[in-house]
């Protein structure tokens, strides 16, 4: 992509998202990859960044849907994984059900 096409808001949010990964897949878990998400920094980012949509979100409920998506079992996912993690999350907090409604409002 050329640097002086303008991207769109929707290029952009993704990029944003692609960042907070990085961010917390850089996070200091021992022994981590700075590539991957551990189940340690998911926690963490699912806590920091998701909070408003997510309200008190409970570790267990995040590690389940962890553990199903970390198809090799390694403690850590890509961000293909991550993302996965994260559709999952709103449909169980009903969270595009939400979306949906507010936007009836509008
Ligand atoms: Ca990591």
């Amino acid at each position: 992509m050329s640097s002086t096409e303008k991207r769109t808001e929707f290029e952009e949010g993704f990029d944003k998202i692609f960042q907070t990964f990085k961010k917390y897949a850089r996070g200091g878990v021992e022994g981590g990859s700075d590539d991957k998400l551990e189940k340690d920094e998911m926690r963490r980012l699912v806590k920091e960044e998701f909070k408003g949509y997510l309200g008190i979100c409970d570790d267990l409920s995040v590690d389940k849907i962890f553990e199903e998506f970390d198809e090799d079992k390694s403690d850590s996912v890509d961000f293909v994984e991550f993302l996965k993690i994260v559709a999952k999350l709103a449909q169980n907090a009903k969270i595009v059900d939400r979306l949906a409604e507010d936007n009836r409002k509008k």
